[in-house]
């Protein structure tokens, strides 16, 4: 069955938005509009995943939607052309997660690696909620029946359970699926992750071995979106490297993780392949690159951050879209549910 192809993602209000956040993710968001129906979601529900003192409580979670939702709109997400709203005024994601969580196996659910990392030593005292993002994360997109979905390469594991839930559900519910009219027994798609571009994995500045992260305890290791010139050209010139020059091919980048990283922005941030930007860059000291890397960097992030200064001073304009791209997913999730409790076996109002 051919499915309307529709893009869905989400980023979580959890503060500190990154460079690896916006080239592994939303710099795709921007592109697929050209080609696709897009749904982009700040993901407030999946942020009470963690702690408390992670999310910051009410007030911080607020500030934080508004600041993701300024973070799409300043990156260039035309939020009349395609939908812009956050999760939980949109109730259908709760309402499909739980049929999923009765789809999704435990054994499936004990493979996935963020929840270990995030989880930590102490699993016992992690939420319910973390162990079961993975489902929430595939009803969120299958709400819409999603064809595909642009996200950063750590989240390829999650997308393959989202692609496992699609498929034993309409292998569950085959007859009825059929009985309900979807011939050829396929109710939801199974969503295709569009991991592209040369940053799917963006790492620490501190560390090239670790994902530059929002939770990362130190400032140091990532650049955020709202970070001022001073601050950007302080943190790359900190950003830990080698004592050896760049080399002039990409292969001589191998096992020189903080290299690899630093050139690979280079490259993501001018529309560069890597080979090309040592063509320009290899033989030389890290001194001269990081200067071109500042400049580079402050160019392309500080309009970015003008205007979600901008926008995020207007808390009411900003929820105007989300309340306005609200309703507008409201109506699709609303389908996907009435057939979903239908083909299930809920008695509904009709
Ligand atoms: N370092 C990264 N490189 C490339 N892409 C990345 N993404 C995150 N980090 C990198 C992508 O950004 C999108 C939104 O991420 P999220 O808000 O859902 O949270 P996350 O994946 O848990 O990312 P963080 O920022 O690293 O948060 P913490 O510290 O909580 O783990 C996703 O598409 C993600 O792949």
């Amino acid at each position: 069955m051919a499915f309307v192809e529709r893009v869905f993602s989400g980023v979580q209000p959890t503060g500190n938005l990154h460079l690896g956040n916006y080239l592994g993710a939303i710099v795709n968001f921007v592109k697929l509009q050209e080609t696709h129906n897009c749904l982009y979601c700040v993901v407030d529900m999946h942020a009470l995943t963690q702690p408390v003192s992670v999310w910051g409580g009410p007030a911080e979670l607020a500030r934080n939607t508004r600041e993701v939702t300024a973070a799409f709109i300043a990156s260039g997400i035309d939020a009349k052309k395609h939908i812009v709203f956050n999760q939980s005024q949109v109730s259908g994601h709760a309402e499909l997660a739980w049929i999923f969580n009765c789809v999704a196996r435990v054994g499936w659910l004990n493979r996935m690696t963020q929840f270990k990392e995030k989880a930590g030593k102490d699993r016992e005292n992690a939420s319910v909620g973390l162990y079961d993002y993975p489902v929430l994360m595939a009803a969120d997109i299958l709400l819409y029946r999603a064809t595909h979905v642009p996200v950063g390469e750590d989240q390829k594991q999650h997308l393959e359970l989202s692609r496992d839930i699609a498929q034993k559900f309409n292998n569950d519910f085959g007859d009825s699926i059929r009985s309900h009219g979807f011939n050829e027994g396929l109710f939801f798609p199974q969503p295709e992750p569009l991991i592209t571009g040369p940053a799917t994995r963006v790492m620490s500045l501190r560390d090239g071995t670790k994902k530059m992260s929002k939770s990362d305890s130190s400032d140091n290791s990532r650049i955020n979106l709202t970070d001022d010139a001073d601050i950007i050209a302080q943190k790359i010139r900190k950003a830990k490297t080698d004592p050896e020059p760049l080399p002039s091919e990409e292969k001589g980048l191998e096992a020189r993780p903080e290299a690899d990283n630093l050139v690979g922005i280079f490259a993501a941030l001018s529309g560069r392949t890597k080979s090309d930007v040592l063509v320009e860059f290899g033989g030389g000291q890290f001194s001269n690159f990081k200067n071109s890397l500042v400049e580079l960097c402050v160019a392309k992030l500080s309009p970015i951050a003008a205007e979600m200064k901008r926008l995020v001073a207007d808390p009411g304009y900003v929820d105007s879209i989300l309340i306005e791209g609200a309703n507008r997913a409201r109506d699709i999730a609303a389908e996907t549910m009435k057939s979903t409790k239908d083909i299930v076996g809920f008695v509904r109002k009709h």
